[in-house]
């Protein structure tokens, strides 16, 4: 899990180094996680990259429901922006990706001929907030391992152009963006889905709000799983997760510490199906 403390000269320092980088692109790629759209989103990532074209990934779209993504798909394309479900696990769904960069980059070429400017390669550059997936991204895009996966920001130095196809050249490393810190929805958000250092919210208060949302959203799973009933509240719900998995404290009592965090990973990995916890 990511545990990295955003502080005010993080930000500030990333906001430098974001600016930096985008004097020099011409797409924004914006790594979104697609159970949380808004919530994943940078605050001032609008601002940072005005005038440039942007394409949207609805990234983990795994993990999210279907029909939610799909919402949300036509939701940033009502806004104007190109948006694409990916699962940046899995090579073939990149397809997609390459027709939006197509797109993105035909854009920029009409514009640069109207300036008079030929055969500049159209740059691009992958950004997000920690988590989220950008160099697991980058890594499929690529087809070969050029940046290292992790959950730390900052793991890659140096910058280099990745040639992603014919004319068009990606920065090979990602920019890191602040999450909405200051928003304590966004941050519940993040925290659910692991993406937040948990420390900052009760461990406790977080599986009130995942018992809410699985009973929600995954109901049946839930039930078929675990035996819980509609009218379980969490302690309940852990219990019966105890009980289910037989786990026990050395007294014999039911260790719901350990259901809990049962719970939690079986959720962030998708085991208890695809659950979208933002809609447009
Ligand atoms: N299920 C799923 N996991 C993903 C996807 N993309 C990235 N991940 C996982 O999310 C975690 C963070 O990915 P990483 O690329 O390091 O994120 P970064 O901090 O934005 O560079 C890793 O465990 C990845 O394997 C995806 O599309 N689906
Ligand atoms: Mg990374």
């Amino acid at each position: 899990m990511a545990t990295y403390h955003w502080y005010p000269g993080h930000m500030a320092k990333a906001r430098r180094a974001m600016e930096e980088d985008i004097k020099v692109i011409d797409v924004i790629v914006e790594i979104l996680d697609a159970r949380i759209p808004l919530s994943s989103r940078n605050p001032d990532i609008i601002s940072m990259g005005s005038g440039k074209e942007r394409i949207m990934i609805l990234n983990k779209a795994d993990l999210a429901s279907e029909t939610v993504t799909r919402e949300w798909v036509n939701h940033f394309k009502e806004d104007g922006y190109r948006a694409v479900p990916m699962n940046s696990r899995d090579k073939r769904s990149f397809s997609s990706v390459m027709k939006a960069i197509d797109s993105a980059a035909e854009k920029k070429r009409e514009r640069d001929l109207k300036r008079g400017i030929k055969n500049r390669p159209v740059r691009l550059l992958v950004c997000g907030i920690p988590n989220v997936g950008k160099s697991t991204f980058i890594n499929s895009l690529c087809k070969r391992n050029v940046a290292k996966t992790g959950n730390k920001p900052g793991v890659t130095k140096g910058k280099q152009w990745i040639s992603v196809q014919k004319g068009v050249e990606l920065m090979d490393t990602p920019g890191i963006l602040w999450p909405r810190i200051d928003d304590p929805v966004s941050q519940k958000n993040l925290a659910l889905i692991g993406s937040m250092n948990d420390e900052a919210i009760n461990r406790d208060d977080l599986f009130l709000e995942l018992a809410f949302v699985l009973k929600e959203k995954a109901f049946p799973v839930m039930h078929e799983k675990y035996g819980i009933e509609q009218t379980d509240d969490a302690a309940m719900m852990l219990e019966k997760t105890a009980e289910k998995l037989s786990m026990k404290k050395a007294g014999g009592a039911y260790d719901t510490d350990r259901a809990l965090e049962h719970l939690f990973t079986a959720y962030r990995g998708g085991d208890l199906g695809r659950i979208s916890l933002e809609e447009p």
